[in-house]
């Protein structure tokens, strides 16, 4: 029997066996209780299909007696599959040793497909405008339509979508990708600007007093940071805005929320009027907008898991969280120990919050112990990080799919004994957004088998030691691909076997000037470079493959090779498998007397990353991929 206490994350995270067979057992003296949010009621006892719930116990909206339920170790609470459940649950019971409480959204076994539990609520009684004068003089207002809120949302929390189709705050100039509305690609470059105020003739032109009542700005300013500050008040006469910033040295600025901003199909806008509040929207489709709707978040967290221990949640699609002025999360677990969030879709979140650099997660971690964070996947969450742990111990971030977040993809801070295995991170493209991140004293982390394409920085650094980077493919497509930041010395980093490249060689950028007693070995690398050269001596280096022609080598057993196609199948297609021939096929040295296998027993180093046993053929390659000899 499978033994999830103080043997801990070593048996729970090899996952012997499935949490499915782990109730079984419990199951003689343990309950299921059935949630079905459109065809149950908290009138129901819950033990039956035909008895459902409406609400799951720990929803702050369910009735006070379904709060009352108290869930016991080994209970199972099951959400109807099919089914959108409007609604937050704090999770108000802990499990125990080898009898967790779970709450499941595609047994399978009730309903179809996963249950959803959503963040939003449905906005309709949809009008088309009627002239231009009601949409502000835009003139686009044929394709203009309008309603009424029941209750006020902040502009940069409001994260409307019509059905899985994002909408966003209407900007100007247009965002070039408006997932990532924050960047600062085609903003207006500011000539003329104060802490709070903007000077520019070539927009702020309307005789209006209240020409730019609503509206906001983001404001690109020191630190390198996007703001988001309020219109104050309007000077025409000045083509002066003054917003609610105090910024330093702004350089470059887009207007948003005002009908002036609406040009193009997916853009919103607020208006407070007379007391309430009415939102102006160009849809993807009209037809369907005055049938289905538009829906605004209105709540900020799915599961609340917070000083619980022997919780699972599993099976979910959680989306569409974001409150005012909260970190958006997906799952958030806070003090909370021995919890597993496995096989959820988390998507279509947003950060509510205009100040500071705090962001939100799609799953976020908060002084957790032995939590397991596993095949998940964590796409379209904008401002967001897909997954966040801050700090933990014995964490194991294993098997997820990261797509396409607005911050960083994972990330641990002040974080030990832990994994970030087997994930895949990709489309990271967000303003300060690094794929993996490990930062702040973190202390014995492993960094095996991810994959990292399509990002901005795929991994950095900084203040953590113990770092154990092996079998990983790490390429960006715009940047350096590993950081080590500056702070204090990086000790004892170890990299075996990554393909560190992003493009025009760069490969791992070091700020720091103290990184010793660090190994690198059997890594494809397009270069080291950045302001403080890594020095040879208190490093070693062995059986590195560089691309730079100017790279210097730090050791005899290392080479150079000017063109990546002698060393892959396809470059150009990301095939960064070795072709046979290449030079980094059985190149390498066995370096498996370097795997930390005591520290991690659970993980299994002999394999290369496609999963196939590591040695092929009579010595190890370079690099993540083992070349499968005769093909
Ligand atoms: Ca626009
Ligand atoms: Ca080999």
């Amino acid at each position: 029997m499978i033994a999830i206490g103080r043997i801990g994350l070593i048996l729970l995270s090899s996952c012997l066996l499935p949490a499915t067979a782990l109730m079984a057992d419990a199951a003689a003296s343990t309950r299921t209780f059935y949630v079905d949010f459109e065809g149950g009621s908290d009138d129901n006892g819950g033990l039956s299909p035909q008895a459902a719930l409406k609400h799951c116990p720990g929803d702050p909206a369910a009735a006070a007696k379904v709060n009352e339920i108290p869930l016991q170790p080994g209970d199972t609470v099951l959400f109807k599959g099919g089914v959108t459940y409007r609604g937050s649950i704090v999770v108000n019971s802990s499990g125990a040793e080898e009898s967790p409480i779970t709450f499941d959204g595609n047994s399978g076994r009730y309903g179809q497909g996963r249950a959803v539990i959503d963040g939003s609520e449905i906005v309709s009684g949809w009008q088309a405008c009627k002239s231009a004068e009601e949409a502000g003089g835009n003139p686009n207002w044929k394709n203009i339509y309008w309603a009424w809120l029941s209750a006020p949302v902040a502009p940069f929390s409001s994260n409307m979508y019509q059905g899985e189709k994002m909408c966003w705050l209407a900007q100007d100039p247009n965002p070039r990708d408006p997932f990532y509305q924050d960047r600062s690609d085609g903003h207006r470059k500011i000539v003329q600007a104060t802490a709070n105020t903007i000077t520019d003739p070539q927009v702020f032109t309307q005789p209006e007093a209240d020409a730019w009542v609503g509206a906001w700005l983001i404001v690109y300013a020191d630190p390198n940071y996007a703001y988001f500050v309020k219109v104050t008040a309007y000077d025409p006469a000045a083509h002066r805005v003054t917003h609610s910033g105090n910024l330093t040295n702004p350089t470059s600025y887009a207007v948003l929320n005002s009908l002036r901003c609406l040009h193009t199909a997916g853009e919103y806008v607020l208006r407070d009027e007379q007391g309430r509040q009415r939102v102006f929207l160009w849809p993807h489709a009209a037809e369907e907008l005055l049938k289905t709707g538009a829906s605004v978040s209105r709540r900020g967290t799915g599961f609340i898991v917070a000083g619980r221990r022997h919780v699972v949640i599993q099976g979910f699609t959680i989306q569409k969280f974001c409150a005012d002025e909260q970190a958006a999360m997906g799952v958030q677990v806070s003090k909370g120990e021995f919890i597993t969030v496995r096989d959820n879709d988390v998507r279509f979140g947003n950060h509510g919050r205009t100040g500071g650099v705090a962001h939100g997660a799609g799953i976020g971690v908060y002084d957790g112990r032995d939590v397991l964070v596993e095949n998940n996947r964590v796409c379209e969450n904008r401002r967001c990080c897909g997954i966040l742990v801050h700090p933990a111990k014995r964490c194991v971030v294993r098997g997820n799919l990261v797509r396409k977040s607005g911050y960083v993809g994972i990330w641990l801070m002040r974080t030990a004994q832990s994994q970030v295995v087997g994930n895949t991170v990709t489309d990271n493209h967000g303003v300060h957004s690094n794929a993996i991140s490990i930062y702040v004293d973190c202390a014995d982390i492993l960094i095996a088998g991810n994959r990292v394409s399509h990002a901005d920085r795929p991994l950095t650094l900084q203040d953590s030691d113990n770092v154990f980077v092996i079998n990983n493919s790490l390429v960006s497509d715009t940047t350096l691909a590993v950081g080590l930041w500056s702070g204090r010395p990086h000790r004892n980093l170890l990299f075996l076997n990554n393909l560190i490249l992003g493009p025009a060689n760069q490969g791992i950028y070091a700020v720091n000037k103290v990184v010793t007693g660090c190994t690198f070995e059997n890594n494809i690398i397009g270069s080291f470079f950045g302001e403080a050269a890594i020095e040879g001596k208190t490093n070693k280096f062995r059986n590195n493959i560089y691309l730079d022609p100017r790279q210097g080598l730090f050791d005899a057993s290392e080479k150079k090779v000017a063109d990546d196609k002698d060393l892959f199948v396809a470059s150009e297609k990301e095939d960064y498998h070795l072709k046979a021939g290449s030079p980094a096929v059985d190149a390498g040295a066995d370096v498996s007397g370097l795997y930390p296998k005591a520290a991690f027993p659970d993980y299994d180093f002999d394999k290369d990353l496609d999963g196939r046993p590591r040695m092929q053929g009579p010595a190890v390659d370079i690099g993540p991929y083992e070349h499968v000899p005769g093909k």
